[in-house]
């Protein structure tokens, strides 16, 4: 059986982007793969997170994860800063990747926007840790949304440096599995930018928790032009914010852009935006439910996740033991 490894940021409550171009398909994946799934904390203040909220956030996240319907019994599910050995790659990694690989990073651009200079070093060299996080596992196949294909590709390339700089096929290929027809939700606000939890604009996203009538306010208010939908799909070409809601619609009715326009094609949006709204109601709010009855004991998630550690830790030690001794280190 191959394993999987993906992880997930506490910056904020999970989205609808999150749940479509991620979250979904790990559940799925449950099914014929060892799974492998991380509350990536480590990540997360690589941009700034309030101290006094960052370990709620990393709880609350972890119940939504097991409300959308990860099995942390049978799979894993951890947080990121309680197995040291993600650090500890992630330093042997900052040693093999070349600065030139990180500077074309499109992540990087996007996140530091204009004020590069204070950008933290941890946002620039976070596809390090993140191909730590994967290659302590030995993991091989990672679903993430289209925005982290990049960030596979590099760590391919310092698992590849790796072995060549030390002689040994340690770390293998790492297969990207992008999923779905919602690879990338964008924000609601403008159809350029992807859905994001920690956007500015609590507008721009469904959360995972919102409540029916945000989720039916928030999509009457998505940004839509005056044309109405077309018939097919040539239709949707420079009209990112009618292709977002198309694309959302299809992901949920389990159908693709085709198929939803060959019943929307040629209406206004206020009808089909009424039963997207509908759609997304009955995804999210189950969602939603589940994860306050399991907040309702914060310590059970706690514990799950702490015990999820320990499990984590026992496979990534001796691989990260490996690296250490491969690269010379005196044992410890
Ligand atoms: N809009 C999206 N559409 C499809 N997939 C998405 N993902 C994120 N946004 C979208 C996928 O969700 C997984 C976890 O992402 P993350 O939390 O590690 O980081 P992110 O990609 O930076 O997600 P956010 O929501 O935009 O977080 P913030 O606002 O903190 O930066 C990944 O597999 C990602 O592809």
């Amino acid at each position: 059986m191959q394993r999987i490894f993906s992880g997930i940021q506490p910056s904020g409550i999970p989205t609808l982007g999150n749940y479509l171009g991620a979250i979904r398909n790990w559940v799925a994946l449950q099914a014929d793969h060892e799974c492998i799934y991380c509350v990536v904390d480590l990540h997360a203040i690589t941009q700034w997170q309030d101290p006094k909220l960052l370990a709620g956030q990393t709880r609350e996240l972890a119940a939504s994860l097991i409300a959308c319907g990860i099995d942390p019994w049978q799979h894993i599910l951890f947080h990121q800063s309680a197995v040291p050995e993600h650090a500890e790659l992630a330093w042997i990694f900052n040693c093999v990747a070349r600065l030139g690989w990180l500077n074309r990073m499109t992540q990087f651009k996007d996140k530091a926007g204009k004020d590069r200079e204070n950008a933290s070093a941890g946002l620039y060299v976070y596809p390090n840790l993140m191909a730590a996080d994967i290659l302590a596992y030995h993991a091989t196949r990672v679903p993430v949304g289209d925005d982290q294909r990049q960030h596979i590709e590099l760590a391919n390339d310092i698992a590849q440096k790796f072995n060549h700089d030390y002689g040994v096929p340690f770390f293998p290929a790492i297969e990207p599995l992008i999923m779905g027809p919602a690879a990338r939700v964008m924000n609601l606000r403008d159809g350029t930018k992807k859905m994001s939890k920690s956007d500015a604009s609590d507008q721009s996203r469904i959360n995972l928790n919102d409540s029916a009538d945000a989720i039916a306010q928030k999509i009457r208010r998505a940004r839509t032009d005056p044309a109405p939908l077309p018939a097919e799909n040539a239709g949707l070409e420079g009209r990112p914010e009618a292709r977002n809601l198309v694309g959302i619609y299809a992901a949920l009715a389990n159908t693709d852009e085709v198929g939803v326009l060959a019943v929307h094609g040629g209406k206004g949006f206020s009808a089909f935006k009424e039963e997207l709204a509908e759609l997304i109601i009955a995804a999210v709010r189950p969602i939603a439910d589940e994860t306050g009855r399991l907040l309702a004991d914060p310590g059970h998630v706690e514990g799950v996740l702490r015990e999820g550690a320990g499990r984590a830790g026992a496979i990534a030690r001796p691989i990260v033991s490996e690296a250490k001794r491969l690269v010379g280190f005196l044992a410890a």
